[in-house]
């Protein structure tokens, strides 16, 4: 196997000037700060990943971020939202992504990857991770991060999704730090910037600090395996919960001491329908924000389980459906200003050493060896791994989706165009609001859904690769989830 890298020329060559769009996000201390202007970046973000972790065939030739003409479509419609992020679960490192990249970028909309996926040897195994813990699978991991490392608008990584819950062995978070400390050697060895690398938990409460505490405390004798941000899946704000009712106060003063960001890497619990989106004037309110930094609605597009923003028809057409005006409509009461402040205390903070201490109350193992890197790893960090992959972002000449849109009171959306934003912007609610309709779309949800208590909860992903639709899992998640309020025994 020949082991270097050959960047997509003849793609580059197409385009002959650049657009900037987004600047590269850092994180300092529990913030993502703008590496350019240094104002502080909160994600306003959703879910991305049309077809469901069903619809992930790499035979196919497609995944989410693969064709352009679809990312274009979705870009306009998330730009009109006014989300700033996007997660993407399923990616094939075999496809050129470098059009959607660009489309995003232009967009001022950042991406947040996971390198897992479900098929076999492409993600840990929860019941037995040194088996899945091999040199295959980190082969494909590293073809993930050369897909998008030459990204800007690549804000960060997952290197694992919930693959801590009720039925993890209790070496799997050694595990999550190596495979975490391997992507973050290979960045620094292969990239030309520091890509923040985090994981995304299940809000299993009794695990969840301990799982927090073991990824983000810091070792004197290896600085890589520590995760950069946190990521939590929680549904536990439903309908017209409260910050009380829903567990959210909680979660805040858990993580109060935290050191690195931390944001919602699904939230939208859908129990009530159509969701009335009342956590997210709280997520983004001086209650929160100085421990949260937002967060991924889940999702955008309408799969089996019921949590998209949009309809995506079989004859290529969109239906806008309600719950993407009620978002819209909260995110536009935002005050973007205040999400973009920084904070001096907040950006220079430091990770608490990793000791027994952090655990207690875990069933995790009690060591802090993380296990050492499988056979010719070293070399496929050092040398790179083969394949071709593209260099950056362009600039994007077509911004009109073709594709018809429906508004929710069945009228045609017209004039719906991507904005291209200037150099250091990325989008905000309330900007670049193309298409209109010629009655005004309806959108508002009177149902006001039952107040729900801390105990109700729900959760769509459950694998540590994927959002699932058939989710087999769904009751241990339940019952994970009752157990909130529980607080750890320090
Ligand atoms: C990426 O960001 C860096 C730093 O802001 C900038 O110098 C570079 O030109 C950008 N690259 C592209 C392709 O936008
Ligand atoms: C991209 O998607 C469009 C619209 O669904 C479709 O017509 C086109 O064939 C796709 N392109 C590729 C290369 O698959
Ligand atoms: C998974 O990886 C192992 C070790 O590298 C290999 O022996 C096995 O064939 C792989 N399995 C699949 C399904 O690719
Ligand atoms: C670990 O603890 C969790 C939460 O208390 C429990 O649900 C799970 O069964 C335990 N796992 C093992 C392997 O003991
Ligand atoms: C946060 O740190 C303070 C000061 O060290 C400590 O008193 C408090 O218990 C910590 N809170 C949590 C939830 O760990
Ligand atoms: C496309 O499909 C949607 C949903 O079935 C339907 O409402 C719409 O009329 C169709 N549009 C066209 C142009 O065929
Ligand atoms: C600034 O950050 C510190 C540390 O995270 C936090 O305790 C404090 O509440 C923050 N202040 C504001 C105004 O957000
Ligand atoms: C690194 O430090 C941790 C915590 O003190 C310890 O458990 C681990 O064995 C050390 N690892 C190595 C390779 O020395
Ligand atoms: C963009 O949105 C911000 C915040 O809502 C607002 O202050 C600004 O004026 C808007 N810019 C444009 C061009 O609409
Ligand atoms: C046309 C338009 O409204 N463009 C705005 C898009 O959003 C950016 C930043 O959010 C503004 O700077 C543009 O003026």
């Amino acid at each position: 196997m020949a082991l270097f890298k050959t960047a997509l020329l003849a793609l580059v060559a197409l385009f002959t000037s650049y657009t900037f769009a987004v600047s590269p996000l850092v994180v300092k201390g529990a913030d993502f700060v703008n590496s350019v202007d240094g104002t502080r970046f909160q994600i306003i973000g959703v879910a991305y990943q049309p077809g469901g972790s069903s619809g992930f065939d790499p035979g196919s030739g497609i995944d989410p971020l693969s064709n352009g003409t679809v990312c274009l479509r979705d870009a306009a419609l998330m730009q009109r939202l006014g989300v700033n992020a996007i997660r993407v679960y399923n990616l094939d490192p075999d496809l050129d992504h470098s059009e959607c990249a660009s489309i995003f970028n232009a967009a001022g909309i950042y991406m947040i990857l996971d390198v897992n996926s479900p098929l076999p040897n492409q993600s840990l195994n929860r019941g037995a991770p040194w088996e899945s813990y091999n040199s295959d699978y980190l082969q494909r991991v590293f073809q993930v991060l050369e897909g998008f490392m030459h990204f800007n608008n690549t804000l960060g990584f997952f290197s694992g999704n919930e693959v801590i819950n009720e039925d993890s062995v209790p070496q799997v978070p050694a595990y999550i730090r190596a495979v975490t400390r391997d992507i973050k050697d290979y960045i620094a060895a292969q990239a030309s910037r520091d890509i923040p690398v985090g994981y995304s938990a299940a809000d299993v409460r009794p695990l969840l600090m301990g799982t927090f505490n073991y990824m983000s405390c810091g070792l004197a004798n290896e600085t890589s395996s520590k995760i950069d941000f946190f990521g939590l899946n929680s549904y536990s704000w439903c309908g017209d919960a409260t910050f009380q009712t829903s567990g959210y106060d909680v979660l805040v003063e858990e993580f109060s001491n935290t050191t690195i960001p931390i944001f919602f890497s699904e939230y939208g619990c859908n129990n009530v329908s159509p969701r009335v989106f009342t956590e997210v004037p709280v997520l983004y309110s001086e209650q929160m924000t100085p421990v949260f930094s937002g967060g991924l609605i889940y999702e955008y597009s309408e799969e089996p389980n019921n949590y998209g923003l949009v309809n995506l028809n079989d004859n290529g057409t969109v239906s806008i459906l309600r719950d993407y005006d009620n978002l819209r409509k909260q995110y536009d009461a935002l005050d973007v200003a205040l999400l973009a402040r920084a904070n001096a205390t907040a950006t220079s903070l430091t990770a608490p050493a990793c000791g027994h201490s952090l655990l207690a109350g875990t069933n995790f193992s009690m060591s802090f060896d993380i296990p050492t890197r499988p056979n010719g790893v070293d070399d496929l960090i050092k040398k790179g791994v083969s394949g071709s992959y593209p260099t950056g972002t362009s600039s994007i000449t077509n911004t009109k989706p073709s594709q018809i849109v429906y508004a929710t009171n069945g009228q045609q959306l017209t004039g719906l165009e991507l904005t291209v934003l200037a150099n250091d912007e990325s989008n905000l609610p309330g900007n670049n609001t193309s298409g209109t309709t010629p009655e005004t779309p309806s959108g508002t949800a009177s149902t006001t859904g039952t107040a729900s208590t801390s105990s109700s909860s729900s959760s769509p992903t459950n694998t540590n690769a994927a959002a699932k639709v058939d989710d087999t899992k769904f009751g241990s998640l339940i019952f994970g989830a009752l157990t909130v309020g529980f607080l750890m025994q320090w």
